[in-house]
């Protein structure tokens, strides 16, 4: 069976990759790089969620020798012209605080009003091979921004998005509900032509 290597930590990312693959009928052996403790992590040197998603799934590739998977994703607010996009983990200074940078994208927002406040979540996902062949596809979900954070699910800046479509957060739904519209849903399954066709 092909193994194919999920670049993350995030135990979260692998069983939602792993479900879309099967549902898809891809037997493929999916670990994630904790599989792999002695290589490093890379650095996200890249100024778009596809530049990182692509470094760090060729980093990954290089390293072992595998099929390689690779996403980054963030939040992108319209009236910020898309801020803080490939800078959402750190955007209050500290990586990964996601209080803090949810609380300080907040007070940035204060002033803003209902029908100003559109945003939306992105995700780039990245597949390497180690000779170099690459491919990389993209999913978003769209939403608008609340005043204030709603909602226990999820992680980052689920409690103040609120997805079009929809009368709740992010942080309101259900992890199925929630990968069934989400950036990483849509750009996870955008991606299962793309390794039937490398690794099929
Ligand atoms: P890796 O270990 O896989 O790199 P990560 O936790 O750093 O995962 P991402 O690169 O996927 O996460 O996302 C970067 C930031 O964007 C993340 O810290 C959140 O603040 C935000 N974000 C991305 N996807 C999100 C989602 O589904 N819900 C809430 N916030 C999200």
């Amino acid at each position: 069976m092909t193994r194919l290597i999920l670049a993350t930590r995030n135990p979260g990312k692998i069983t939602e990759l792993h479900a879309i693959l099967a549902d898809a009928g891809l037997d493929l052996e999916l670990v994630g790089a904790d599989a792999y403790p002695e290589i490093p992590d890379v650095k996200e040197t890249g100024v778009t969620f596809a530049e990182n998603a692509l470094l760090k799934a060729h980093a990954l590739a290089r390293a072992t020798g595998l099929p390689a998977v690779a996403d980054d994703s963030g939040l992108c607010v319209d009236v910020l012209n898309g801020a803080p996009g490939i800078f959402s983990a750190r955007w209050s200074g500290t990586h990964g605080d996601d209080r803090a940078n949810l609380d300080l994208l907040l007070a940035q927002l204060s002033d803003i009003a209902d029908e100003h406040r559109a945003a939306h979540f992105a995700c780039a996902a990245a597949l390497a091979l180690p000779d170099g062949t690459e491919r990389v596809v993209e999913g978003r979900m769209p939403g608008t921004l609340r005043h204030a954070p709603v909602g226990t699910n999820g992680f980052g800046y689920d409690p103040i998005i609120q997805p079009d479509g929809h009368e709740v957060t992010c942080a309101e739904l259900s992890p199925e509900e929630k990968n069934a519209i989400s950036h990483r849903g849509k750009a996870f399954r955008a991606l299962v032509p793309v390794v039937r066709e490398l690794l099929g």
